[in-house]
This record gives structure tokens, sequence and C-alpha cells, in this order.
């Protein structure tokens, strides 16, 4: 039987464990990235796991979503990382020189192999042919010390394209299609993997924005095969002995599939505020436009802001708009500073940013109250921009460009046809030759760590204890993200280093009482519909409940990210057995599981559990379905904890 592309990346780096859906294998890391606001805490973590030397082949370092140093705390975590990588042996990429994914793609991402990385967005890589993983820093810190990575066999869902994409349509579009088709929750626990005579149509750019999408999707990781589009671009990248030709089998067989005829997709948008609330770009036209911003880890490459540069053409911005461009990477805008084209386009009201994930995590041009945003990004969950009743639309940079011209949504096709503007298509560089100044390899010699004041420990949960007491301290609804969970605007996120500190903001955006209340409850329960933990992979979101004291999330389903974090650090992340029962586990009720210990350490794929509710007197079943590996970690009280305790 022939092998899918995923299978044949997994085979050929399994160290443990077989390729059976939903079972769990263990698979070697040859690179790893991580990003400024997880990585103090992976690197903490590297340190508390006693590792000394980084094991994989490629580490690098970025640090993008703090990059304007807004408070010192940032400035430290800087420092900090700086000393770790240069200590252990990893690349230090210098604030300002990109987002982690564009640039790792740039300088290092390799066909063939894989990356782990602490940032939810690390599938990006899969449009150049590379298996990547995004993951909690604990997982990216333990593989970064040489231990393999483990995650359940996704089911390998074929996407065939057919077509050629039509004027004014992108990959962009792609994904929103499927985004619309198949909802955020559609790809929990698959890769999805791109085939068909469409593929070659589609330049690496292109790829690359619907493989860093498959993560709104829900999905491990998406993949797309290679072949001369992606020879030819790794040339223009410098790096054409990284080149390898991988694919499927001719006669592989997928768990599922989808077929895209690209010649039907047009110009869309995600209306606020989930990414899969798609509609044609066409149906809001004429709807007025206050903010556009080009850029984020999905569409700020050189193509997209060229594209978005060209779409301009010789017109200017509207003047109710405020224009911004967000590069991913400054190769990018020092390519288009060396020919001109930022001048041109400053000169028509644009304005130019330093290379940095800024607007998309919430950090900087914060829209005004009642207003619309226009973003190339990948998420536009509520709060997420940094106020509370947001209005964030995601689109394609050609969209974006014609709705900065028009001072409202428009139609690219209709846009172009009036104002005599072409289709920009995808255009790349002759050679991607920017400086490479801002990334740094690790110095020979010792390095000494450098922590600053606000540079915490990490707090290791207490082993499991066998009854568990406590109230539901929340019930949530359906898709909530780790936004709301651990926000990620400039006033929290210089406190990833620390704690105890960023504890106080946990699930404040839905109730500001709840890390009080926690923390003076010493233990309980948070209760939760579909998808919970949605979005990024940042582990504060299981680290500070743990803090506060949470003992174990009930929810009708988890996001895969989110699932792992909660057990690396001990906390129980239980399944209703019936999802009608959320409707009984009400906010206040007191609830106890007793016999814990016992039931876990059975060695069972799915061991049920009862839920008292003693407030009710009601008995619910719940559900734990976790590995023999993860059932060790929850009895000890989390990864670190278990890993203390086998030493
Ligand atoms: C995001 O896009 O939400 C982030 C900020 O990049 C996160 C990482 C983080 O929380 O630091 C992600 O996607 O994993
Ligand atoms: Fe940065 Fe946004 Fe990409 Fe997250 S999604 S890595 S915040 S650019």
């Amino acid at each position: 039987m022939g092998q899918t592309l995923t299978e044949k990346l997994l085979a050929e780096h399994l160290v443990e464990g077989e390729l059976d859906t939903g079972e769990e294998i263990g698979i070697e890391i040859d690179q790893v990235l991580l990003q400024d606001t997880t990585g103090t805490m992976a690197w903490l973590q590297f340190e508390a796991l006693g590792l000394d030397e980084v094991e994989t082949e490629i580490a690098a370092q970025y640090c993008d979503h703090q990059s304007y140093q807004f408070d010192f705390r940032n400035t430290d975590d800087h420092a900090y990382l700086k000393s770790a990588t240069g200590k252990f042996g990893a690349y230090f990429s210098r604030p300002g020189n990109g987002v982690c994914h564009q640039v790792h793609h740039e300088r290092f991402a390799r066909p063939g192999q894989t990356l782990l990385g602490s940032d939810s967005h690390t599938p990006t890589q899969g449009g150049i042919g590379m298996l990547s993983i995004g993951a909690g820093g604990l997982d990216v810190a333990s593989a970064m010390g040489g231990s393999p990575y483990y995650l359940e066999t996704p089911e390998v869902v074929n996407v065939r394209l057919t077509g050629d994409l039509p004027e004014w349509a992108t990959g962009k579009d792609v994904v929103l299609e499927l985004l619309r088709r198949l909802t955020v929750k559609g790809g929990v626990g698959k890769v999805f993997e791109y085939t068909g005579p469409g593929v070659e149509t589609l330049p690496v750019s292109e790829r690359c924005a619907i493989a860093n999408m498959g993560t709104e999707l829900g999905a491990t990781s998406s993949v797309f095969p290679t072949d001369d589009v992606t020879r030819e671009y790794m040339e223009k990248l410098g790096r054409p002995e990284d080149f390898t030709a991988v694919g499927p089998d001719p006669n592989a067989t997928y768990d599922d599939r989808i077929e895209i005829d690209l010649s039907t997709v047009e110009p869309l948008v995600a209306t606020p505020s989930m990414p899969d609330l798609v509609v044609p770009v066409s149906e809001l036209a004429g709807e007025p436009v206050d903010q556009v911003i080009v850029g984020s880890c999905t569409n700020g490459a050189y193509e997209d802001l060229r594209a978005f540069c060209d779409t301009l053409g010789d017109e200017v911005v509207h003047e109710d708009v405020h224009a911004i461009v967000q590069p991913a990477s400054k190769q990018a805008s020092e390519l288009l500073a060396r020919d001109g084209t930022v001048a041109k386009t400053m000169a028509a009201g644009v304005n130019w940013s330093e290379a940095t994930c800024g607007a998309c995590c919430g950090v900087g041009h914060v829209p005004g109250s009642d207003s619309t945003s226009v973003r190339t990004f990948n998420r536009n969950f509520e709060g997420r921009s940094g106020i509370s009743d947001d209005n964030v639309y995601l689109v394609s940079p050609q969209v974006a460009a014609a709705a900065a011209v028009e001072g409202a949504f428009v139609d690219p096709r209709d846009y172009g046809t009036d104002r005599g503007i072409d289709d920009p298509g995808y255009p790349e560089p002759d050679r991607f030759d920017g400086s490479n100044r801002d990334l740094i390899a690790p110095p020979e010699g010792d390095v000494e760590l450098q922590k600053g004041p606000n540079i915490g420990t990490v707090p290791v949960n207490d082993e499991l204890t066998d009854d568990v007491a406590g109230d539901v301290l929340l019930r949530v609804g359906d898709d909530v993200t780790t936004d709301h969970i651990m926000p990620a605007s400039s006033d929290i996120l210089m406190y990833r280093s620390n704690v105890a500190k960023i504890a106080e903001f946990t699930l404040t955006r839905i109730d500001e009482s709840f890390p009080e209340r926690a923390l003076a409850a010493d233990g309980g329960f948070v209760v939760a519909g579909e998808n919970y933990g949605q979005g990024s992979s940042r582990e504060h979101a299981a680290l500070c409940p743990m803090y506060l004291g949470v003992d174990a999330v009930i929810a009708k389903s988890f996001a895969r990210i989110h699932e792992a974090n909660l057990v690396n650090f001990g906390l129980l992340p239980l399944t209703f057995a019936d999802p009608d029962d959320y409707e009984a586990l009400e906010a206040g009720n007191r609830l106890r599981l007793t016999g814990l210990r016992e039931s876990i350490a059975r060695d069972e794929d799915e061991t049920e559990l009862t839920v008292v509710d003693e407030t009710t007197g009601e008995e619910i079943p719940v559900i734990l379905d976790v590995t023999e590996r993860e059932r060790k970690y929850l009895l000890d009280g989390g990864r670190l904890a278990h890993v203390r305790a086998s030493q």
C-alpha cells in the first residue's frame, strides 16, 4: 500500500510506537523554533529539566511578539533569551528581525525534516514540505534536549487541488474557503496534505499562507509536496542544497478527501469574530473601513507586501483610513526599501512598521471603539486586537490594498477594472538576498545567564491526590480560545516570565473575579463546551490555572495543544461522556472525584470517572483519554514533576 507524505515523514522520524491512527508515537525532531513570549518559559524549563545543551540540528529563538519592548521586562526577557541561546547552543534573532515563522522559513526550513515550535503557527513550513508542528514550551524544551516529541498518529486528509486560481484570488482565499466549509474544529487530530495538479500553480508563499492557517482549522499540521516551484524558490533563498524532493506515493490512501477546484475560488473575508465566519468580499462591498494592516506570519512575506503595494499602484490611501505595513521579516522590507517601493508607498500614505507580530497579538495599533479593522492576519478572536468589542476582518493583501484606497470594502476585481490596475500575481524577487546581520549564531565559550528581576521560576504542581473536590469556578461556552484564558496584549505579555504575576489575568476576559476566587478556593473546576483552548500554544493558559489551584477542566472537547499543556502541568482534561451533561454542571456547584490515583494508574485507552455533583446529588460520567506516558505525568503532578520524581 502506498504511503502519504505525512506517513513517510512520520515513519522516517519514528522512534517510538507504531503508525496507527489515534495511537501515540514519538518522533525525532530535527529543528526547533521558539518565540519570545513562549521562549522564556521554555528555556526556564530547559534549565529546570537539568538540560545543558541543544541536541537538535538547529534551534532558533526569535524576538517577535514583544519586539517594541514597551517595558524593561520585555527587554530583560530578550537579554535572558540571548544569554540562554548563547549558553545552550541556539541561534538568536534580534527584536525587529521578524516573525519566527517567516525568518525561520527564509533561513532554515528544509523539506523532509521535522520542526517543533513553541507557537501554534509552526505548521507554516508545511508549505515547503517540512513536517512542522506547534507545541507547548515544555514539550519544545524537552525536544530541544533530545527527547522525542509525542503525538497521536493523526488522520491524514487529502486536499486535492485542481485548476488554477482566477485573477485576484489567493492562497488566503483557498484556506478561508476551507474554514468556511470545515469550521475552526474541522481539523482537530488531522494533517491536511495537499496534492493534485493545482499545487504546481501555487507559489511557495501561497502554500505557506494555506499551511499557516491550517492552525485555524485546528489541524495538527498541513503539508505540501515539493516540486520545481520549491526548488527554484530555495535557489532564490540562496539555499539550493537544502532542497529535497518529497511527496506521497501515487497510490497513497488517505483517511478522507476534499476537492478544491481553484478556478472557483473567489476573494473572501473572515468576518468578526472567528476565522470561519467567511463570506465573499462582494457581500461587504461599500462597508466603510477605518484601519488596514498588512503583515503577520500568514501574509507578511515579501510576496504579500509586494502584492499589497502593487495593488495600490499609483493610488493613495483614502483619507479616512490608517494603513500600516507590518512586515514579517526585516529582509522583506529591506528588499522593498532597496527598490524604492517603501518610499513610494510611504508617499501614498502607508505607514511602515518594524518587522514584528505587533497588532496581530494586540500589541499596538489597537482599533478605535466601534471601528472596522481589515487585516491580513490569521485570527480575529474577539478582543485579541486589544479592544473587547472589536470588528476585525481577515483578508488577502490584495483585498486589504483595495480597501485602503477605497475607504471601504470593495471586490478587488471591480477595483482593478475601475482603476485600471492589474492583478499583481505573487511577485517574487530575483533573490532573497537581504542582510542576515540580526541572526546571531551561538558563540564559542561559556556564556552567563542573564536574568532580570521579573524573571521567575517555573512552578511545579504537587502530585495528584486520590480525592479532588471543589466548586465549578467558571462555566464557559464553545470555542473558548487561549486569548480568552490568557490574553496576549502588551500590558500582560511583559509578565510571561513571571507566573505569579501573569496568573492575575487568568480568564479575566470572561470573568474578572476568576483569579481571586480560584486562589481563595484552593482547588476547583472549569467547565467548558466544545474545542476548549483553541488558538495559541501558550502554556500559560494551563500553567496559570494550575498556579491558581484549578484541578481539572471538564469540557465537551479540547483543542490539541491545550490538552497536552493541561497534562504537562498536571491538570486533568476530562470530557463529558454525554455532552448534554454540560447543562447540569452549573457555576458554583460543588464537585468531587474519588479514587483517582488507582483509576489513572490503570493501563487502558480511556478511563471513565464519575464526577459527583454534591450540590444536586447527580453523578456525571466523564472520560479521561490520555496515554500511558501522560498517566505518569498526571500522577506525579505534570511532566516536570514527573522528570524530577524519576531522577
Ligand atoms: C498567537 O498568535 O496567538 C501567538 C501569540 O503567536 C501564540 C503564542 C503565544 O501565546 O505566545 C501562538 O499562536 O501560539
Ligand atoms: Fe505572531 Fe500573529 Fe503569527 Fe502569532 S499569529 S506568530 S502573533 S504574527
